[in-house]
């Protein structure tokens, strides 16, 4: 394999671990745990996991353990620092005896039903130390929810001796672990199943997570670009730059970068779906900013999007719920129905007002919304191109208020979408270290015989030495959601918050920054250099830690 010179350097970087981690540890326990809601259904649900202790990790006295056997699945979209969670795994179950063997299933849960693995040697893991990427044993998406698939799963767990597996996902893999934990332990299997949380997007994180890995590099990614963009867009004055960030839920990812960039418009869905808007009152509102900019003679400006706004707006999540209630049930029929007869067919099957919502879409976008749902029956939103819907829908607007003398200006635009571009960079330093230590976690779990608990590390604005390790019963974070047309146990997702410090930060300022041209350019992410520059968390954090 041919390396960049950075590569080579950065193979190099030890990742900090807290102070808890770097000799033996004994695990602390705290006080019974139970669910963010609905106790009593998830309780009834999982009578062996649920009600468990908070750990933490503190320095102990070395016990001699035997070696054990673990493996390891990717799950689902790539996050900067997976390689890291690996090898931090990795070396966690060396430290405790050298005779412990790692096993990466390939491709992501399907790996394990599929009895498709390879042992994860030292010298495999080297090669991947602080790199990006899932590539060391690939991801994919493949939902582990039926009890064949965890028997199928036990044979080959049974087969390689495997007594503990550990799935870095986001909130519904971890879900997913959650359940399997629950059956193995319910069938006496001997098997213990541990979650890290993992996901760009931001949106697995709670009291006991601070934050999913991957979020950090990923926004400083972005923001690099986007800083770039405005510098292009500001040295031209020539074009509005609509930028969809990834981020299929929550909108952390664009908050993120707002702070960072301090763009002239930054959408936050879930103020959308707050303050009821439609999607008319959403291009009013940019439609706006341009014709205030104008006036100021500034015919340029960046606006950042998050991926999910469509599913914020209240009448299009009514409807888009209707149509995967209406898929999930009908996908068979609905595959027979011709591509011409399909928005027919549909607009007759749904309820009046979605029909109406439904009629009123352009083509393309309607179409978008009855593509195939991913395997956990979500609808696939980085595929509908809202930079676009929403810059075309802006032009109609600002050509209307042209032809009422209410707007003088010019108005061309850019499009961009930036989501894969930063889910496999090299992890910086935050994410590097973050994950290492997740995945060492995640050992120090296993060797004290836990299961069902996600492993989670604290206090990360503060120095490495300083972080809490430990772990958190993953039936803390469930809830009862509709999916797939039924009540199902979920990990709840952690929305932005119009009330946390972040938002009301960017919101605090937007105003100015639309008006004024008060851009910020990050630069790249820093792997070397002062701290100042190198380890900074995201402002997200910082923001919600009150620093
Ligand atoms: P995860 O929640 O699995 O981490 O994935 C997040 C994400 O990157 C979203 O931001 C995006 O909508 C989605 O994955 C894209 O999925 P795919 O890689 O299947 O195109």
């Amino acid at each position: 394999m041919t390396k960049s010179a950075l590569q080579i350097a950065r193979a190099a970087y030890q990742p900090k671990l807290p102070k808890a981690l770097k000799g033996a540890v004994k695990a602390v326990e705290g006080a019974a745990t139970q669910s963010v809601a609905d106790q009593e259904e998830i309780k009834k649900l999982f009578p062996n996991t649920y009600g468990m202790p908070i750990i933490k990790f503190e320095s102990g006295d070395a016990v001699e353990l035997p070696a054990i056997n673990v493996g390891v699945i990717l799950s689902g979209g790539q996050a900067p620092g997976g390689h890291n969670v690996i090898s931090g795994l990795f070396d966690g179950i060396k430290s405790l005896n050298g005779d412990s063997k790692l096993y990466g299933f390939i491709l992501g849960p399907g790996g394990l039903v599929d009895h498709n693995y390879m042992e994860l040697t030292g010298e495999i893991i080297d090669e991947y130390r602080n790199t990006g990427g899932f590539d060391i044993i690939g991801s994919g998406r493949t939902k582990l929810e039926k009890e064949e698939q965890f028997d199928k799963g036990y044979e080959i767990l049974k087969q390689l001796g495997i007594s503990a597996l550990v799935i870095i996902g986001g909130d519904d893999s971890n879900t997913n672990a959650c359940v399997l934990a629950e059956y193995y332990a319910a069938q006496k299997y001997g098997v213990q199943v541990i979650g890290c949380p993992k996901t760009i997007d931001g949106d697995l994180k709670n009291e006991m997570i601070e934050t999913s890995f991957g979020f950090d590099t990923a926004c400083k990614v972005y923001s690099e670009v986007i800083g770039n963009i405005q510098r292009d867009c500001n040295s031209a004055r020539k074009y509005w730059h609509f930028i969809k960030l990834m981020g299929r839920s929550a909108s952390h990812i664009a908050l993120e970068c707002a702070l960072q960039v301090q763009p002239n418009v930054c959408i936050i869905s879930e103020e959308v779906e707050a303050k009821d808007m439609s999607l008319d009152d959403v291009v009013t509102y940019i439609a706006q900013k341009v014709a205030d900019r104008a006036a100021e003679g500034h015919n340029f400006g960046t606006v950042l999007i998050p991926e999910g706004l469509v599913e914020f707006i209240p009448a299009m999540k009514r409807l888009i719920a209707e149509l995967n209630d209406f898929l999930a049930h009908n996908a068979e029929e609905f595959s027979h129905i011709k591509k011409s007869h399909q928005r027919d067919y549909i607009t007759k099957k749904l309820s009046a007002e979605n029909a109406a919502v439904y009629a009123s879409l352009p083509e393309g976008v309607a179409r978008q919304l009855t593509l195939d749902r991913d395997p956990h029956g979500n609808v696939q939103v980085s595929l509908i191109e809202t930079e676009k819907l929403l810059s075309e829908m802006v032009a109609t607007k600002l050509a209307t208020w042209q032809a009422e003398g209410k707007f003088t200006g010019k108005f061309s635009s850019q499009h961009h979408f930036f989501g894969y571009e930063g889910r496999c960079a090299a992890p910086s330093n935050y994410d590097a270290d973050y994950c290492y230590s997740l995945g060492y976690t995640a050992a120090m779990l296993i060797a004290n015989g836990k299961t069902g608990y996600m492993s989670s590390v604290r206090n990360t604005t503060a120095p490495a030495e300083e972080w809490i390790a430990g772990g958190v019963p993953i039936t803390m974070m469930m809830n009862m959601e509709r999916r797939h047309g039924e009540m199902k146990p979920v990990i709840q997702k952690a929305l932005v918050k119009l009330d946390g410090a972040p938002f009301k930060t960017f919101a605090s300022k937007r105003d100015q920054w639309a008006l004024i041209t008060d851009y910020v350019y990050p630069g790249p992410i820093q792997y070397f250099g002062p701290t100042e520059v190198c380890d900074q968390p995201t402002k997200t954090l910082l923001l919600e830690q009150g620093k």
